[in-house]
């Protein structure tokens, strides 16, 4: 091991600069980030380094997704959020992908079953969720065949339905989705499992109405903590230039028919009636 962190720093920096491909520089990257000055005056240094290191990250992503686009796998995404039933093999991926949705996947009592991602359309309360099963997570998953096109499904997805038969199993989805980010619902039993995939996407459904008419149906998902103005802008991109006021019946109100701005926030289940000029 070097003792002149100095000169390991230098070493780096020259590999940085003389990569050639977006890895490469990474790589540098993170070796800079490891050999350079940790005193307070090398901050700038390495917010600069980090900087870069997030850049080159993008990248690599843009790439990836690129190169998804091309796979013989690639699902485009549909309806207001994705959810991806990940698990290994017979643990009932298939079977609740048929229960979930409109998809007739094959179930049979014997392993490996589904051999590509199937795709189904559950709707909540009239929202549109995708839902992807994709085949079995095996030992070193990314190493398989189409281990990586698989796992930029469930990147790509808003929640993953974990699944399996026993601890044994549980431990091998933890080991081999380790640096999978997104929310993660882990399936015990069918009961009220659409309302606990709805809680978990972090959405709410808001009703828009017409003046003197009922709610419109389908209801719009929106991201929880929407305002007024969002809705207005799903709506049509006119309707917040036009804005005069909005009323408002529901939880996020103290009365109904409450008479609101464009910054009020919505919660799950409002019904929203806009009032343009
Ligand atoms: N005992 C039991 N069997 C199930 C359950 N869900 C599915 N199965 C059975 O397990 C087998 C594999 O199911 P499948 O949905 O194809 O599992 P997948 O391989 O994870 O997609 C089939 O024979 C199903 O009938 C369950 O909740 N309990
Ligand atoms: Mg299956």
């Amino acid at each position: 091991m070097a003792t002149n962190p100095g000169y390991e720093y230098a070493n780096a920096l020259k590999k940085y600069h003389e990569a050639k491909t977006v890895n490469e520089k990474l790589k540098a990257l993170h070796e800079m980030l490891q050999t350079a000055p940790k005193h307070k005056s090398a901050e700038n240094l390495l917010a600069d380094i980090k900087a870069k290191i997030a850049k080159y990250k993008k990248m690599v992503e843009k790439e990836a997704s690129q190169k998804r686009g091309k796979t013989k796998f690639s699902i485009k995404k549909e309806g207001s959020a994705t959810i991806c039933i990940v698990g290994t093999t017979n643990s009932g991926k298939s079977t609740l992908l048929k229960d979930l949705t409109n998809a007739k996947p094959e179930i049979a009592p014997y392993p490996f079953t589904t051999k590509k991602p199937e795709v189904g359309t559950l709707d909540y309360n009239g929202i549109k969720l995708q839902v992807i099963e994709i085949p079995p997570i095996v030992k070193n998953f990314r190493d398989t065949k189409n281990g990586l096109a698989f796992l930029s499904i469930i990147r790509m997805s808003d929640l993953v339905i974990l699944m399996f038969n026993n601890d044994k199993e549980k431990k091998l989805l933890e080991d081999e989705l380790y640096d999978i980010d997104i929310p993660i619902l882990t399936y015990t039993n069918q009961s009220n499992l659409n309302d606990k995939i709805w809680n978990k996407l972090g959405l709410i459904k808001v009703y828009t109405k017409q003046p003197g008419k009922e709610k419109d149906y389908p209801p719009v998902a929106l991201k929880k903590g929407s305002i007024v103005r969002e809705l207005a802008e799903h709506v049509h991109k006119d309707f917040v230039k036009k804005f005069k006021f909005a009323r408002v019946w529901g939880k996020s109100v103290k009365f109904n028919s409450q008479r609101v701005g464009m910054d009020h926030i919505m919660q799950d289940n409002d019904i929203v009636e806009l009032h343009i000029k």
